[in-house]
């Protein structure tokens, strides 16, 4: 088999892939959909620049989800000991009800509110006369049920068109409940362009609600919080396994497997590791400013990204126990997954996939099919930012529209008793002049390879296109792709929810990965989607006396 794109895109060159896609479109949205169609030229100062995080064109059929789903779903919906109140009609609590498969260990206290779905079931006549007292009825009931430390209350849509002052009625309910933290959050669907917007309104208020409520000392040498980590399919067990293994310890997780003590207590670890920055890449920021925590990148998913970010963490403390521990407990696990990757490369090799994935996972997840002697020929996120795509160094060029504006930035400044710097300036600067890097991430684009597509926010239309033109080995996406692409004959993995696979960070994951795409680009059974009566000419015969 040769490279992916000479011989099954048959024939197509980017350029003509490019131009298939916007041929349908009206001039003005083809324009438009053209600054977000990239073919990348894999030069990392000259790639010209992608528009993202703009709103998606009335009438396409965009992979996106809202801002609620940002905020409750994906921030705060893996937080088992907050109960997650849906201000809302029932459908927006029902769909945001785990669907994500965001996994978590209910701990020794048990508390664990994952399994339930709290609502106002709000009604017609809530709308024409407002949901205030039914909200306040609802925090009450859902107190004197479970006896929470929190409640968190979600805003949807029609809480925000008929104006119900949500967070009024929060601090009221917390003055009168006295040991249980209310705060709520105006996380309305169309508040943003995409659930981007809800990441940053979830996390302002767990920052500004949560962190730093508990300055008790937890033990541990190697202390750390692992920002952007949700636990789906249970990917943060795995990288929970390997800290404990290594001797790292996770003061806070954001917010896979997190309880609403963790949060409290995030201010006093000495160092964030940052996974998805997509989502959280300003609580890093912020808990820098504030603490003086220090911030670096991480990557769990891939064997040799694992290792890479577990070889980081140990730099940063600089301990030398802790260093020759990381490369045993690297030692030890390797085996099994080179053991895999061997086995299933005979038939992955060469293989093509497609990646379009929310915001960061299109990016994370070329390194599991790079390991497999897969090329990424097509990769994009639904809602990531320009510093996604083209690095951190370009956020000072983002144009700020009415659409980013509408989020609020908190303010922060350093706290008057608990700022305290983990590092010396000097250490720091060390540790920089031997090629450590802070605060950075590079983006997708630099990361793929020359004459391959990147797009941002694709759609259902250029999707199954894309599929149709370029025939990749896998398509990786979400529900809403799965059985159109499908239907197409071509292989489709869930990279939100996993279906019903997982874990696949780590070293563990690695190999579940590796089994679970062999299994699926080496099925026969998408060469039977046509029934014999559709490839065949038709049987013919004739009648004789
Ligand atoms: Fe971060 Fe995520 Fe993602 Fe995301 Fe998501 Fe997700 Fe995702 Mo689905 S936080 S940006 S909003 S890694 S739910 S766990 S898989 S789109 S690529």
């Amino acid at each position: 088999m040769g490279t992916a794109i000479d011989s099954k895109a048959a024939g197509w060159t980017p350029e003509e892939v490019k131009a298939e896609l916007l041929q349908k479109y009206p001039p003005k949205v083809a324009r438009k959909r053209a600054k977000q169609i990239l073919i990348n030229e894999a030069l990392e100062n000259e790639t010209p620049e992608i528009s993202a995080n703009v709103r998606t064109i009335p009438g396409i059929i965009t992979m996106r989800g809202c801002t609620y789903a940002g905020c409750k779903g994906v921030i705060m919906g893996p937080t088992r000991d907050i109960v997650n109140l849906v201000h809302g009609p029932i459908g927006c609590s029902f769909y945001a009800w785990l669907t994500r498969r965001n996994q978590t260990d209910p701990g020794p206290d048990g508390e664990n509110y994952m399994n339930y779905c709290f609502s106002t079931d709000m009604q017609e006549q809530d709308i024409i006369f407002g949901g205030e007292k039914k909200l306040a009825a609802a925090i009450q009931e859902a107190y004197d049920l479970f006896h929470p430390k929190s409640i968190a209350v979600f805003a949807t849509c029609p809480v925000g068109l008929i104006g119900d002052d949500i967070h009024t009625v929060a601090a009221r309910m917390k003055e009168k409940l006295g040991d249980c933290n209310v705060y709520a959050f105006s996380c309305e669907g169309y508040k943003g362009v995409s659930q981007s917007a809800g990441h940053h309104i979830a996390n302002n208020q767990v920052f500004r609600h949560i962190v730093g409520e508990n300055d008790e000392v937890k033990p541990g040498k190697f202390k750390i919080n692992l920002l952007g980590e949700y636990n789906i399919g249970g990917d943060g067990f795995e990288i929970d396994r390997l800290f404990e293994k290594c001797g790292i310890t996770c003061i806070s997780t954001f917010s896979g497997n997190s309880t609403y003590d963790q949060f409290a207590s995030a201010h006093t670890a000495d160092l964030n590791a940052v996974m998805c920055h997509r989502s959280i890449n300003y609580v890093a920021d912020m808990l820098e400013t504030r603490f003086g925590i220090p911030w670096i990148k991480v990557n769990f998913i891939g064997a040799a990204a694992t290792a890479k970010s577990l070889r980081k963490i140990a730099e940063y403390f600089g301990d030398k126990k802790l260093i020759a521990r990381v490369e045993e407990v690297i030692a030890e696990e390797m085996p099994a997954v080179e053991a895999a990757a061997a086995e299933v490369r005979p038939r992955t090799e060469g293989r093509t996939a497609m990646m379009f994935v929310g915001g960061s996972r299109a990016h994370h997840y070329k390194e599991l099919f790079n390991e497999m002697g897969m090329q990424t020929i097509a990769a994009g996120y639904e809602f990531g930012h320009r510093d996604d795509y083209e690095g951190r160094r370009v956020i000072p060029e983002i144009k700020v529209d009415a659409d980013s504006r509408n989020i609020e930035e908190i303010e922060v400044e350093a706290d008057p008793t608990r700022y305290q710097p983990r590092k010396s300036a000097k250490e720091l600067a060390a540790l920089e002049k031997a090629g450590y890097r802070f605060k950075y991430y590079d983006g997708l684009i630099p990361d793929m390879d020359s004459g391959t597509l990147v797009i941002d926010d694709l759609n259902q239309y250029e999707a199954e296109k894309l599929v149709e033109l370029m025939k990749p080995d896998i398509f990786c996406a979400g529900i809403k792709e799965k059985f159109s692409v499908q239907k197409l004959g071509v292989p489709m993995k869930q990279l939100h929810s996993y279906d019903s696979g997982g874990p696949y960070a780590g070293f563990q994951g690695a190999v579940n990965f590796y089994r679970e795409i062999d299994r699926l680009v080496s099925s026969k059974v998408w060469g039977y989607l046509k029934a014999p009566w559709q490839r065949e000419p038709q049987l013919s015969a004739s009648y004789n006396y």
